[in-house]
């Protein structure tokens, strides 16, 4: 049997978080088409007759990192290289011209020496493509794979590749990390529900704002067998903002609210009642990412 910690990274975008989810089957990172939806490393990990596999999806390292808050979530991923992993892929969006953030990325990348594997995402999307400004990449990376995260689609040959270089399982690696959480290793619940509250806000609001937001969960109790009490809060870092994400009429938070609600109860199979209101804290980035 073969066990093994894989380090997933890329730009933001190309579809880290997407192709984790739909290689474990079940969903432990959020996703969505703004960059740096990922904020910090999520640990997940695959499991099939051969053995297992940690992945770690990290956040898409930022090309120009404006503000504090993208420098911060860049060092996570820069912090998530070390020694304990047994291999790194890096992946690719063919339909994304290369350029100094790309550049950025393969620099990192280059500095690990690990097994490397590449993975061209996003194959089904057949134009555009900028795929002849990437096969240079071809001579460094003797592992390349043109995969579809979003279709789990052509990642076979990738996995058997990954599997020959990965480390046969010793009797002292046995001791599995946190067993109960399974597939999802390294966040509470209560962070993941957070989480799921974050995507909608990605999805549903604007270019900006989801970057001013961070969301709290205070309050998690089992009111009964199938109900299930929620109380959190999105924070934002101003007023004009918080009228945003409120809506007209309560309607955009009711709408995202509403989603998340959704998906945690099938997540958890109970029926859950979702108190999510709207907080200005313009320093919520100094007190939660530290
Ligand atoms: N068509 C297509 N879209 C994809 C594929 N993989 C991911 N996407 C889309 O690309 C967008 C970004 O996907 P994510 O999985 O959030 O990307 P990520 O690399 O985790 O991004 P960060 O967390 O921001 O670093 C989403 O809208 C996905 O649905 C793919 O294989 N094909
Ligand atoms: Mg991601």
């Amino acid at each position: 049997m073969k066990e093994g910690t894989v380090l997933l990274i890329g730009r933001p975008n190309v579809g880290k978080s997407t192709f984790v989810n739909n290689l474990i089957g079940q969903k432990i990172a959020i996703t969505s088409p703004k960059p740096q939806t990922t904020r910090f490393p999520i640990k997940g990990r695959y499991e099939d007759e051969r053995g297992r596999i940690i992945f770690i999806d990290t956040p898409g390292i930022m090309g120009k990192v404006q503000d504090s808050m993208s420098q911060k979530i860049n060092k996570r991923t820069f912090d998530s290289i070390n020694n304990s992993v047994d291999a790194v892929v890096y992946m690719i969006d063919h339909t994304r011209r290369r350029d100094f953030e790309e550049a950025k990325v393969l620099g990192t990348v280059r500095k690990i020496d690990k097994p490397k594997f590449l993975l061209v995402n996003k194959v089904d999307i057949p134009e555009p493509t900028y795929l002849p400004q990437y096969t240079y990449l071809e001579d460094e990376f003797p592992n390349v794979y043109a995969i579809s995260a979003l279709e789990n689609k052509h990642i076979k040959p990738f996995l058997d590749a990954l599997f020959a270089v990965l480390p046969e399982k010793t009797v002292a690696d046995t001791t599995a990390e946190n067993e109960t959480n399974y597939p999802l290793l390294n966040l509470d619940s209560s962070t993941f529900i957070g989480e799921l509250i974050r995507e909608k806000i990605f999805l549903k609001m604007g270019k900006e704002i989801p970057y001013t937001t961070a969301v709290l969960v205070d309050d998690i109790t089992e009111r009964n067998d199938t109900l299930t009490f929620i109380k959190a809060r999105i924070l934002t870092t101003n007023d004009r903002y918080k009228k945003m994400i409120i809506g007209e009429g309560g309607r955009k938070i009711k709408e995202m609210g509403s989603m998340a609600r959704k998906e945690i109860e099938l997540a958890i199979h109970k029926k859950v009642y979702l108190e999510l209101t709207v907080e200005t804290d313009p320093h919520w980035q100094e007190t939660y990412y530290k």
